[in-house]
């Protein structure tokens, strides 16, 4: 098992928020099997250009990895493609950062091809500016085990293009599956069936409600993985769901956010979250009994940096039946337990009061030769009456206003 440091830099930010994330930083380096030895916080004014923290740490650090035999040294924040060759070299181990580590983490989690593309077009982003930093690398040429940069220097301009030609082959592969997607989503958007997405940040108990929800609607399929991991969930999971009597609607689960997420892979995961972007409804879901503001933040600004913070959404806070306090948010929420189930009930009803809202009661006239008609309503419509009447079957059913346009010749006045 490797033996770790990590690094955080204190500027003009109070201490407790840089010591949580570094604490953040030691479970996402636990989900790589590094085990973390100490944590340096350092305050300074402005940050070194050199060594990102200053010189005097950079001693101290290279004291403690010969105390404490240390293999690799995290920085909580992304550094330089300077700063990570200056670091490898004074410190002799190696050095990476949180981006880095998030991406690796990423790596080993991906199981659709889609996933797998997409992390490794992060990593080819991530890469291409740091092939300069030389340092130790040099030395162990595709050696080391989490290895963010290329070989030497005389290799650099073969190795910028070869990085450039996979990225370019990585995007075509990715559009060909956008553009599957898209069909499917055409299909679902022509038969109107409304789509809700969770969203938040890792570990909150997003998968957990999907399978909540699905038990307490359809009580027969199949369960998404939920496990106490950072990134358990690396795609996209779609579940048609529909509560008795009621229009179906179609629920996506998907990737987690965290703290300090990579542009990188905000960017290279366009596909996978173009679900959330393209949802009529967002389910933010937040861990309640550990609850901390920043996490509804960095959601909110992941969702703002992928366009998505213009769709409505409703805030579900998790794990109520563990909770020690009722935590202060300045929305409304619901709180709810995976667990017990409790108030699951309450965010069905919030779900279709949401998306429903402008549905209105109308009075069909079928014509006996439409009859399929009758059954289309009936899969996807709350039927509150049929009558047989001798100039056709009468329906009274609640209609979306796309479906008021669609079915407008049948619509009795
Ligand atoms: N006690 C309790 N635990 C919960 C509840 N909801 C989820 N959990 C636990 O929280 C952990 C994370 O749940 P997941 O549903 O996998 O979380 P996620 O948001 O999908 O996480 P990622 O896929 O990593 O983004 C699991 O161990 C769940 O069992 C709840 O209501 N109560
Ligand atoms: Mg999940």
């Amino acid at each position: 098992m490797d033996k770790a440091i990590l690094v955080g830099l204190n500027i003009n930010q109070d201490e407790q928020s840089v010591l949580k994330s570094l604490d953040e930083l030691e479970h996402l380096a636990d989900a790589l099997g590094i085990k973390t030895k100490d944590k340096v916080c350092q305050n300074a004014k402005k940050i070194t250009p050199k060594y990102y923290v200053g010189s005097g740490k950079v001693l101290e650090i290279k004291k403690m990895i010969e105390i404490l035999d240390i293999d690799i040294v995290i920085f909580d924040d992304t550094l330089s493609p300077a700063q990570l060759k200056n670091l490898e070299k004074d410190l002799d181990v190696q050095v990476i950062d949180r981006s880095f580590l998030i991406m690796s983490i990423f790596a080993i989690r991906a199981q659709t091809k889609e996933a797998k593309l997409e992390v490794a077009l992060a990593q080819k982003y991530y890469s291409l500016p740091r092939l300069i930093g030389l340092g130790n690398s040099l030395s162990r040429q595709g050696g080391g085990t989490y290895n963010a940069k290329g070989p030497g220097e005389t290799k650099l301009e073969l190795d910028r293009r070869k990085i450039l030609r996979e990225i370019g082959q990585i995007q075509d592969e990715l559009e060909k599956i956008k553009k599957e997607k898209e069909v499917s989503r055409k299909r679902r958007a022509k038969n109107q069936i409304p789509v809700v997405a969770l969203v938040g940040y890792t570990n909150a108990g997003k998968s957990s409600l999907m399978n909540s929800l699905s038990e307490s609607l359809n009580h027969d399929s199949e369960a998404v993985l939920e496990k106490d991991m950072l990134f358990a969930t690396l795609s996209t999971k779609a579940k048609k769901l529909q509560k008795d009597n009621y229009p179906p609607f179609i629920l996506v689960d998907t990737v987690g956010f965290v703290n300090k997420l990579p542009h990188e892979l905000v960017r290279s995961f366009e596909s996978t979250l173009s679900d959330v972007v393209h949802a009529d409804l967002l389910i933010h879901v937040v861990d309640g009994a550990y609850f901390d503001q920043l996490q509804i933040d960095v959601t909110k600004q992941v969702l703002k940096e992928i366009g998505a913070d213009h769709i409505e959404n409703v805030l579900v806070l998790t794990k109520k039946e563990i909770a020690t306090l009722i935590p202060k948010v300045d929305e409304d929420y619901i709180f709810l337990s995976n667990r017990t189930k409790e108030n699951i009930d309450s965010l069905i009803d919030a779900i279709y009061g949401h998306l429903f809202k402008d549905n209105r009661i109308h009075v069909l006239k079928i014509p006996f030769d439409e009859g399929s008609l009758i059954s289309t309503l009936n899969e996807n419509n709350t039927i509150l009456e049929t009558r047989y009447a001798e100039d056709g079957t009468y329906i009274k059913t609640i209609l979306t206003p796309d479906q008021l346009r669609q079915y407008q010749k049948y619509v009795q006045k």
